[in-house]
């Protein structure tokens, strides 16, 4: 060594940070996991779906944002984790002691559509027989989310109950195969068509954040028709009252009697049910969710349904650029994680 700045021609001589390719590390630079063999004694296996969904009419401009580029947003969101670790002071736990965390990269996509479903749902039924939880990222909804709930079904030998935090209902109706190939309509349809998949139940199907004028009037009806529960749908009067009225209480009495007798919990997140104030690069939506009311949901969630029985966490259409919303996410994932840690201990 000369004491030189190095120069433009020197190699790079060490990687400290396990990467995939180019500069894309692996999530909080936890081990890759590359066979499936790789997966034995982790805890929770990261899987990324960078599937991109069409741009329907409706979303194009501005509006856009949660699909331009999603398939872009694995990547980035593991490159923006690194300055993380597992410690949460406030919760005095770090989880990634109690959790082995690995990184098993992401679906191959295809451009079959049908082919990138079947590999969602065999990548995710290997990490479960694993015996690891997944942490799955699209990508927008579809392979990410009716594709890794089916894995997660076929493998639970029991009801899975859904918690879905999102400002829309996502039940519209048509079927799968109605949707024009060019033009597949997961993003407004998946929350109705899981309700078919194996186990999930869907009387135990709990949605929280739902308001605003992108939903339509038959919002209600179209769950209520497939067997859920018009009480499981908390819309934002029912978290702004929670507020005033202990939400910590609140959002646990709405989990629990969903979560009891349920052999997997599976917890998803739509971005947009946080606040369009939130964060400055992201959402369309006012009346949502605070940081720490996602987070202490998901912590929530994580507490009730404890290692053995949570089922997965899964994010979808959240755009690759959107740095400080992956920021609130990483929180809302640990957790989750930290409240089966905390499931553990007691
Ligand atoms: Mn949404």
């Amino acid at each position: 060594m000369s004491g030189q700045p190095r120069k433009p021609s020197d190699p790079v001589l060490e990687l400290k940070l396990p990467r995939f390719y180019g500069s894309v590390p692996t999530l909080f630079g936890a081990p890759q996991a590359e066979q499936p063999g790789d997966l034995e004694g982790a805890d929770i296996a990261f899987l990324g779906v960078p599937w991109q969904a069409p741009v329907p009419d409706s979303r194009i401009g501005a509006a856009g944002a949660s699909y331009f580029g999603t398939n872009l947003t694995p990547q980035t969101f593991r490159t923006n984790s690194v300055k993380y670790g597992g410690f949460l002071p406030e919760m005095d736990v770090d989880v990634f002691e109690h959790l082995k965390l690995v990184d098993c990269g992401d679906v191959e996509i295809s451009n079959d559509h049908a082919t990138t479903f079947d590999n969602t749902v065999e990548r995710v039924r290997e990490i479960i027989r694993a015996g690891a939880m997944p942490f799955t990222i699209g990508g927008n909804s579809g392979p990410s989310t009716y594709g890794v709930l089916k894995g997660v079904g076929l493998e639970a030998g029991g009801p899975v109950t859904v918690v879905n935090f999102d400002a829309h209902h996502d039940n519209l109706e048509g079927e799968i195969e109605d949707d024009p190939p060019y033009l597949p309509r997961w993003g407004g349809t998946w929350a109705r068509r899981i309700l078919d998949l194996e186990n999930i139940d869907p009387a135990r199907y709990t949605h929280i954040g739902l308001r605003g004028p992108r939903n339509d009037k038959g919002v209600f009806e179209r769950f209520i028709e497939k067997g859920a529960k018009r009480e499981n749908i908390r819309t934002f009067w029912e978290t702004y009252r929670a507020r005033r009225t202990g939400y910590e209480d609140w959002i646990e009495s709405v989990i629990a009697p969903n979560v009891e007798g349920a052999a997997k919990v599976w917890l998803a997140v739509d971005p947009d049910v946080l606040d369009m104030s939130v964060s400055q690069d992201f959402g369309d939506e006012p009346l949502g969710l605070h940081p720490e009311e996602l987070c202490w949901g998901c912590y929530t969630v994580g507490k009730l349904a404890g290692r053995q029985r949570f089922g997965g966490i899964a994010f979808m259409a959240m755009p690759f650029d959107a740095m400080k919303l992956h920021w609130v996410m990483m929180y809302a994932f640990l957790y989750a994680m930290a409240g089966v840690v905390h499931a553990e201990s007691e």
